[in-house]
C-alpha cells in the first residue's frame, strides 16, 4: 500500500505545482495594450492596468486603492482602515463593509464598460500593524467573487533586486492643496533610493525609522514628483527583465506631497511575500 500512497501525493503534488505555474498568477503583470506612454505625472492615456482596484466607501468617491494579486485577492494598506479601528472595535461595523471594489477603471467618475464591483469577502489586516502606527502597513481583501477577466499584477521575489526606477499610479491629489481628486488615472516615474539615503531624509525631516527594511523610498528629493492623498494601498510598480510590472511597493504615508527633500514611503512588498502566499492559502485552496 506504502508505495502507492507515496505515488498519489507525489501525483498529487507535481499537478498542483504546474497548476500554480500554468495558472492565473503565471500571467500577472502584462499590460492591456503594448503602447507606451510618457510617463511623469501624466494621465496614463486609457485603460492601461488591468490589476488597479478603487476602494470607495458605499456611494463616495475614491478613498484608497489596491492592486489584483489574484483571481480573488486584492493587495492594498492597513492604514486605509485606520479611520475606522474604533467603530469595527466596538461593533458597529466590519472592515468587510467599509468598501467596494472596483475593477476596469481608467476614469473613476464615470461609470466604464470594463467597470466591475465587488464586496469584500474578509478582510486581512497584518498583525503586527498597530493603529497609528508607520510599520507592517499592508492588508488584503478577499473579494466576494472571482475577477479572474481581469490581469493580476506579480508579487515580488522575496529577495528582489531593485531598477533605479518605479512607476505610481492612481487618483490621489494632483498637489498637497489640491480639493479635488483627477477623474483619469495619472502616472508618474519615480526614482528609488537607498536605505541610507531613506534614513538620511528621515533624519533631516526630524523624524527616526528604526525598521527601515521593511519600507522604500521613493520619489525625488528635489520635489515635483510624488504620490499624494487619495494614492495609498495602491501600486508602485516596476518591471523584471520581460517587463512584466512587479508590485514592488505600496503607498503608504510621507511629508506632504511632493516637498522638496522629501520623498514617499512605500511598504516594501519583498518582505511580506510569504506573508501574502501564507495568508492565500489559508483563506483558499482554488486561488490559482
Ligand atoms: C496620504 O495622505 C499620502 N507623498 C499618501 C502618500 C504620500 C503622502 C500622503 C506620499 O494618503
Amino acid at each position: 500500500m506504502k508505495p502507492t500512497v507515496f505515488s498519489v501525493f507525489l501525483f498529487s503534488n507535481a499537478f498542483l505545482i504546474s497548476a500554480r505555474f500554468n495558472g492565473y498568477r503565471s500571467k500577472c503583470g502584462r499590460l492591456l495594450q503594448t503602447e507606451e506612454k510618457i510617463v511623469g505625472g501624466a494621465d496614463v492615456g486609457y485603460y492601461k492596468y488591468p490589476w488597479y482596484a478603487v476602494l470607495r466607501t458605499h456611494n463616495t468617491q475614491l478613498v484608497c486603492a489596491g492592486s489584483l494579486i489574484g483571481p480573488k485577492t486584492v493587495l492594498t494598506v492597513a492604514h486605509c482602515y485606520k479611520p475606522w479601528f474604533q467603530s469595527v472595535a466596538d461593533g458597529f461595523t466590519t472592515f468587510e463593509e467599509i468598501y467596494e471594489i472596483v475593477l476596469g477603471v481608467y476614469n473613476v467618475c464615470i461609470s466604464e464598460k470594463t467597470q466591475k464591483t465587488f464586496a469584500a469577502e474578509k478582510v486581512i489586516i497584518h498583525e503586527k500593524y498597530t493603529n497609528g502606527s508607520a510599520y507592517h502597513d499592508i492588508a488584503l481583501i478577499i473579494l466576494n467573487g472571482t475577477a479572474r477577466d481581469y490581469t493580476p499584477i506579480c508579487l515580488p521575489k522575496p529577495v528582489q533586486t531593485l531598477p533605479s526606477n518605479g512607476i505610481a499610479i492612481g487618483f490621489g491629489k494632483e498637489s498637497h492643496s489640491a480639493t479635488m481628486l483627477p477623474c483619469n488615472m495619472r502616472e508618474v516615474q519615480l526614482k528609488i533610493y537607498s536605505d541610507e539615503e531613506c534614513r538620511d531624509m528621515f533624519q533631516k525631516n526630524n523624524e527616526t525609522i528604526d525598521e527601515a527594511v521593511n519600507i522604500l523610498c521613493a520619489g525625488d528629493l528635489q520635489g515635483g514628483k510624488d504620490t499624494c492623498q487619495g494614492d495609498s494601498g495602491g501600486p508602485f510598480q516596476t518591471t523584471d527583465e520581460d517587463g512584466k510590472y512587479i508590485v514592488t511597493g505600496l503607498v503608504s504615508f510621507g511629508f506632504g506631497c511632493a516637498r522638496n527633500g522629501t520623498l514617499g514611503i512605500y511598504t516594501y512588498v519583498a518582505n511580506y511575500t510569504e506573508w501574502i502566499e501564507e495568508k492565500i492559502e489559508l483563506t483558499s485552496s482554488t486561488e490559482e
